[in-house]
């Protein structure tokens, strides 16, 4: 990994080299989590996607397995293997994911060797030949399997035309042959424009169905003519064959920044998520780089208190927690001297009045040239808030991207915010009251840029701030190709 570049994450899994986008085959498999991903091992551009591939028994430290699908040089996957998922069928692992060929992406399928390594392409590929008949289509790829009784049921993503993004619902008996049921729901891509932060899309990435408790859960992101808009999902009412929405929320307020993201439920019964945090630095720093993508912390989701889902990293990170610096309680601004670094895990636990502000700036370079602010804001009625993360002063390089992000923030009549800042180089995952920001930063003087400060407008109590170093994790290489 060129770990020499400062911007490059350590305790984030990021590929050998190249190009990493969406998160793919998420499971728990015989005790071993897998991840497999986007990945094009021979340049960071995205292009003749391949599915990487790496293991992990505690979802902190991973190992890099060999590259578990390569493009064939023929057949419908010739120009790539996109997204897709690992089901177990009858113990035989398998794979569907989308193969690539000229413009266009159709279903297939790989089975498995029992370790997960080697994988053998079903020549009956594609299986399903073509996107419903008679329905024009902005798109049509990436896909969620899951078996009900003896029936597998499948969902491709996709959009209609003149109408929105959509899911289509697919029944097979073996995986292999496929009847199309209809579309699960369709959105309506005239409500809004693209500059609307819940916009649905023209096409939906990803879609992904789950139940977390009792509420189903339809997950996609938001597509249009190119362009990755940001991931949203309904929560909704499952059943027959349609999804009755109840609510459509934003799920991570980065935007493009936490994107495709893909979930699983693991041994334990809990559901967890990973995306993909795209880069934003300008095209040529990222090829002279060499690598492409940071695949975002594992995020456990739960039912949040107010229908939205709560999101927080994986309680094992805390393994990775070193040198731990506690301050508080104390009113309005800090001295946090003794907190400095690009490896961070800050946990604060806040309590604003209403109208009250408080910032917590990371990546500060000691002339206050270069930061970047999470802020939160209590509205003066109280009951609302906004989360903000603040790039603009994040880098003096104008090619990078230092736009803001936000997003509503639920709060409690005592006015708590429970509020943890994870900083790893350029990757940034901030987590408010259960709702997620993530987004990525590049100060241009990286090593001076360690500093973290907190200030406050209103009256503002911090409780608590507790502050580690976060341990690089160890990936241990393995051979690439099988
Ligand atoms: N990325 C994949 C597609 C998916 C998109 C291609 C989302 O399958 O729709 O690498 O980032």
């Amino acid at each position: 990994r060129a770990f020499r570049d400062p911007h490059r994450p350590r305790f984030h899994f990021t590929s050998p080299g190249g190009w990493l986008n969406d998160p793919n085959g998420l499971s728990h498999w015989d005790g071993v989590y897998h991840l497999f991903y986007q990945y094009n091992p021979l340049a960071p551009a995205h292009h003749r996607i391949h599915w990487g591939h790496a293991t992990s028994t505690d979802l902190v430290t991973w190992t890099d397995e060999p590259v578990a699908l390569v493009p064939g040089t023929t057949g419908p996957d010739r120009d790539g293997c996109w997204s897709g998922v690992l089901v177990d069928d009858g113990g035989v692992p398998t794979l569907v994911y989308s193969g690539r060929h000229g413009e266009r992406e159709l279903p297939c399928v790989a089975t498995g060797s029992p370790d997960l390594r080697h994988w053998t392409k079903d020549p009956a590929n594609p299986v399903i030949a073509a996107p419903p008949e008679g329905v024009d289509v902005t798109a049509y790829r990436d896909h969620c399997v899951w078996k009900e009784g003896d029936v597998w049921r499948q969902l491709v993503g996709s959009g209609i035309r003149g109408q929105g993004g959509t899911a289509f619902l697919y029944e097979s008996q073996d995986l292999r042959h496929w009847r199309y049921v209809g579309p699960l729901l369709t959105g309506d891509a005239s409500h809004g424009t693209a500059a609307d932060l819940d916009w649905t899309g023209t096409m939906w990435e990803c879609v992904d169905l789950f139940r977390v408790d009792g509420t189903d859960v339809l997950a996609f992101s938001a597509w249009d003519e190119g362009a990755t808009h940001h991931p949203l999902y309904w929560t909704g009412r499952y059943e027959g064959d349609r999804f009755e929405p109840s609510a459509l929320h934003r799920l991570d307020y980065g935007q493009n920044y936490f994107y495709a993201p893909q979930s699983t439920r693991d041994a334990h019964g809990r559901r967890i998520v990973f995306g993909w945090l795209q880069e934003g630095r300008g095209e040529e720093a990222t090829a002279r780089a060499g690598w492409s993508g940071v695949m975002s912390l594992p995020r456990l989701v739960t039912p949040g208190p107010d229908g939205a889902l709560a999101q927080a990293p994986v309680p094992e990170l805390a393994r990775l927690r070193r040198d731990h610096v506690h301050v508080g309680p104390f009113e309005g601004d800090a001295d946090l001297d003794a907190i400095r670094g690009d490896q961070l895990d800050l946990e604060t636990t806040l309590r604003l009045a209403p109208g009250a502000t408080v910032r917590l700036g990371v990546r500060e370079t000691p002339d206050g040239a270069e930061r970047t602010v999470v802020e939160i804001t209590r509205d003066p009625a109280g009951t609302s808030g906004t989360l903000r993360l603040h790039r603009e002063a994040s880098s003096l390089d104008p090619d990078v991207d230092t736009a803001p992000r936000h997003g509503d923030l639920p709060f409690g009549p005592d006015g708590t915010v429970e509020l943890r800042v994870l900083v790893d180089h350029s990757a940034l995952e901030v987590f408010a009251n259960g709702r997620a920001l993530a987004a990525r930063v590049y100060p241009t003087r990286p090593d001076e840029a360690t500093g973290v400060s907190l200030t406050t407008t209103g009256r503002a109590t911090v409780a608590r701030l507790d502050a580690w170093h976060m341990a690089p994790i160890e990936t241990a290489p393995r051979p690439l190709w099988p």
